[in-house]
């Protein structure tokens, strides 16, 4: 498998939209359940598996990352909510900077942390300024991380945030509204963003459903991650890669 990284730019070189499906590590005590999800992301032809979440109240973390990577055929990345979810079973991981916010713990404290236990497990980590927006209602990343979103019609601010991200080198933009978000960023957020900067842009938070995930590909999303709506149903990940990959 080539890096994870190459893989989303040829992807984007190539006009080809992604789907990622998120796995929340708390589900991976339910084994039948995670493996179903597994199954489809891989018969669907989803083209990512992220792991992670901004709270664990479980510690299934590595056995859940660990299942995934054995049953999948996908890229597993992690998405991870704090240094301790790290997995050596991993193909990648976000190296994610909140460059939305102001929290230095969650700008550089975490990295610290984290950096020499990446360095020793040897998997890829993908430098990705991660974007918190406003989706109506507070989510738990929004709490967790202690930030202030971004106001969900400022675009401006947006385009501004990602092309600093661009200028310090990270190679990816992940604007998200939060897991169970109200409203998913705005497709006018989203293509302010993608005329600033020429990173692959992902995009998360509260899509449910096809339309809106086309909506947000047309935008200018080059990856939709998804991840409430399988939780409900694994079985719409066949529709949602369908409409992704159209
Ligand atoms: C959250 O982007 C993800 O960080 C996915 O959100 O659970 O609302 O799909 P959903």
């Amino acid at each position: 498998m080539g890096k994870v990284i190459e893989l989303i730019d040829a992807a984007k070189a190539d006009g080809r939209k992604m789907l990622a499906v998120l796995i929340d590590p708390d589900f991976g005590a339910d084994h039948a359940f995670l493996e179903r999800t597994v199954q489809n992301a891989c018969m669907a032809k989803a083209d990512l598996i992220f792991v992670g979440g901004s709270l664990l109240t479980s510690n299934a973390f590595d056995r859940c990352v660990d299942l995934v990577k054995k049953w999948s055929d996908r890229p597993v990345v992690l998405f991870p909510g704090s240094p301790a979810q790290l997995s050596p079973h991993a193909d990648a991981v976000l190296f994610l900077s909140l460059i939305s916010g102001r929290n230095p713990e969650l700008l550089i404290g975490h990295h610290v942390t984290a950096a020499p236990t990446i360095r020793a497990m040897g998997i890829e980590a993908i430098p990705t300024g991660y974007m918190l927006v406003d989706g109506g209602k507070p989510t738990t990343v929004s709490y967790v991380s202690q930030t202030l979103p971004i106001p969900h019609d400022k675009p401006g601010i947006a385009a501004a945030t990602a092309i600093a991200g661009e200028l310090l080198g990270l190679r990816t933009i992940y604007m998200d509204t939060g897991s169970g978000a109200l409203n998913t960023v705005s497709p006018d957020m989203i293509s302010s963003v993608r005329k600033s900067v020429d990173l692959p842009i992902i995009i998360g938070g509260g899509i449910r459903d096809v339309r809106t995930a086309q909506a947000l590909c047309d935008a200018g999303a080059d990856v939709v991650v998804v991840g409430t709506a399988f939780e409900q149903d694994p079985e719409h990940i066949f529709a949602m890669s369908q409409a992704v990959h159209r």
